[in-house]
């Protein structure tokens, strides 16, 4: 008899996992898109996301090859009863915010709000706070971030799709998960997504982004 948990290791490398990247308008969901497909960033003048798009990428997590969807939703206002339709199937969820612009800190309560409404009750969220690169333009510090994250349990990081800093982790993070989720034996210990990031974190010691 083959162990329900394998089977469902074998879904897992024919499925797609459905990741969504939430948040304002401007935070640069694009840009980290971009900058883990790609490994780049395209400086230059703002155009804003209108409707939805994905991007397909595969991780390698554990040797176990896990196939990500990921939703580049717009951040504007006008778009977002069409971004609610896809929550539903979200299996994790990257919520945005820029360091650099408190309005977009001040939304992710109102955002989540709304996550809690349209998504799975047991979807993965990550905070993230981009940006990280503009560290003389901060408006929000990072304990202000992680103190938010703590509240709703969330992790928390700080990214920049200009640097590249933290971004593959990021979505890896939210592969093992998935991944942990699915091919969890009973008796096998939880995946603790918390310490993961904490221990693969990239604090930088020159610059203080941090
Ligand atoms: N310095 C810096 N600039 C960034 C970063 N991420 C995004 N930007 C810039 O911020 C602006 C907005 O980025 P986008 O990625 O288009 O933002 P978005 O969240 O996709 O916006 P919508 O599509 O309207 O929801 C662009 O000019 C980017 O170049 C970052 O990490 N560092
Ligand atoms: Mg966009």
């Amino acid at each position: 008899r083959i162990p329900s948990f394998s089977l469902k290791l074998v879904c897992l490398s024919f499925a797609f996992l459905q990741t969504i990247l939430v948040g304002d308008s401007g935070v640069g969901k694009t840009s980290l898109l971009v900058q883990f497909d790609q490994g780049k960033f395209i400086p230059g003048s703002f155009s804003a996301t209108v409707g939805i798009g994905f991007t397909n990428k595969e991780v390698t997590v554990d040797n176990v090859k896990v196939k990500l969807q990921i939703w580049d939703t717009a951040g504007q206002e006008r778009f977002r009863s069409v971004t609610h339709a896809y929550y539903r199937d979200a299996h994790a969820l990257l919520l945005l915010y820029d360091i650099t612009n408190k309005s977009s800190f001040d939304n992710i309560r109102a955002w989540l709000t709304e996550i809690h409404e349209y998504a799975q009750t047991d979807v993965v969220i990550m905070l993230l706070g981009n940006k990280a690169d503009m560290s003389s333009e901060r408006a929000i510090r990072r304990d202000e971030g992680e103190r938010l994250a703590r509240e709703y349990s969330v992790p928390f990081m700080e990214t920049s799709a200009k640097t590249g800093v933290n971004v593959e982790l990021a979505f890896t993070a939210v592969a093992k998960e998935l991944k942990h989720r699915a091919a969890r034996h009973p008796n096998e210990s939880k995946f603790q997504i918390h310490e993961y990031i904490e221990s693969q974190k990239e604090k930088s010691g020159c610059c203080s982004y941090f």
